[in-house]
């Protein structure tokens, strides 16, 4: 069935460009845009249904590429910590942080993890997400790895939002390792992945390239497996120390490397060489009061795409809205409105390896935007946060959250 949408200005982010139309219409069909364009060379059609959109401001769905939405327990407690002046790392090194959410998701069974992990995702989709990305990670052994990347396909299946699963299993080491982070990373190579990716819960691989987790090297043992599996890789690198993650990603055609503050010039060479995008977690940089800025003007100057994410994790962005972190690339990183909308649509796209499909307002795409009640695409990244007035479209079908 033929669908009309009218009456409504769309900014397509088609290669991640603003552009503009006015007065728009858009023809959706079986869950794709069929059409686009200025509402006066609409083709003459039969149209099942038609929307009036009452001068609604039109983008694509807005999709977070880097998220860890699935977890046990909540850190509020070391957030207090750290106001009170105890660093990121000395709370890990004292067995908190990410050791003690994997205790709490290690604890929690399936449907504990499904009912949180759902409440925050919702939080996310009523602020105009309709793609998601995932990671496991808090697991950090088989069984309980498999729990999360389960509970991530059931979210993907229940709730209106299409979900891309990555598996973090080298997130960091776990107690049972203790000073054997060889044997963890083996564990990981020969056990965790064949297995998890046989069971079809994998998407993609992910690993924590730092100093205080794995090492380059350790990296890519990780990145050969999932390299002879078949499976898309992407890397935390360059968040707290500079370690050439990001180079070493590229090496590997990853489809992202991700926040980056300390990645240098020759970093982005690679990263542009390879088009592996450069995925900005403001949220994190603000959490941790950060102040080594990425490097935008060597980014910029190199054409690597820049996505911006909410890192939605308990330790270091308790983030729920996209739409702030929007506001946070424009403020803490200097990105314009723009660049930041591109973020969060074509570039976040395809840092999930789904840039053909998603991402943008085009012909042939899936019909998944956002009809937002507001006067210019700026004002998306202008208010912080809140809920605006809009419709969600998802696969040519209103969203009702
Ligand atoms: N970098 C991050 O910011 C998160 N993971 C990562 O690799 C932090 C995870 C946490 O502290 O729980
Ligand atoms: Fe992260």
């Amino acid at each position: 069935m033929k669908t009309l949408w009218q009456h409504c200005n769309v900014a397509t982010m088609a290669n991640g460009m603003y552009s503009i139309i006015e007065d728009a219409a858009i023809v959706t069909r079986d869950g794709y845009i069929e059409w686009i364009g200025s509402r006066q060379q609409l083709p003459t059609g039969e149209y099942g249904q038609t929307h009036g959109l009452e001068g609604a401001w039109v983008t694509p769905g807005l999709i977070d590429c880097h998220t860890h939405t699935v977890f046990g327990g909540n850190r509020s407690g070391e957030f207090e910590q750290r106001l009170q002046g105890v660093s990121y790392a000395e709370i890990a090194a004292a067995g908190g942080g990410i050791a003690s959410t994997v205790r709490a998701t290690r604890a929690a069974s399936e449907e504990e993890l499904f009912a949180s992990a759902r409440q925050r995702l919702l939080c996310l989709l009523r602020d105009g997400v309709t793609s998601v990305e995932i990671k496991s990670g808090y697991g950090l052994s088989l069984e309980s790895e498999r729990k999360i990347l389960r509970v991530i396909r059931r979210l993907g299946a229940e709730l209106p939002v299409t979900v891309r699963s990555t598996c973090l299993a080298a997130h960091a080491l776990p107690p049972e390792y203790k000073d054997r982070a060889d044997d963890y990373i083996e564990h990981i190579c020969n056990e965790m992945l064949p297995a998890l990716a046989a069971e079809g819960l994998v998407d993609a691989v992910d690993a924590f390239c730092e100093y205080l987790a794995f090492s380059p090297a350790q990296v890519e043992r990780v990145f050969k497996v999932a390299q002879q599996l078949g499976l898309p890789v992407k890397l935390h690198a360059e968040q707290l120390s500079s370690l050439h993650g990001s180079s070493l990603a590229a090496r590997y055609q990853a489809l992202s490397a991700d926040h980056l503050e300390f990645m240098t010039e020759e970093d982005a060479i690679a990263m542009a060489e390879s088009g592996t995008v450069a995925v900005l977690l403001p949220g994190a940089f603000y959490f941790l009061r950060e102040t080594q800025l990425p490097p935008m003007e060597a980014l910029r100057k190199h054409g690597v795409k820049i996505a911006i994410a909410s890192d939605l994790n308990p330790g270091t962005s308790p983030g729920l809205s996209l739409r702030l972190m929007l506001n946070m690339a424009c403020t803490l990183f200097r990105m314009t409105p723009e660049e930041a909308l591109a973020g969060v649509t074509q570039h976040a796209a395809t840092a999930l390896g789904m840039g053909e499909t998603h991402g943008s307002l085009e012909p042939g795409k899936v019909a998944d935007f956002v009809a937002w009640n507001i006067d210019r695409p700026a004002d998306l990244a202008y208010w912080l946060g809140g809920d605006l007035d809009k419709r969600v479209v998802r696969n040519g079908v209103d969203v009702a959250l």
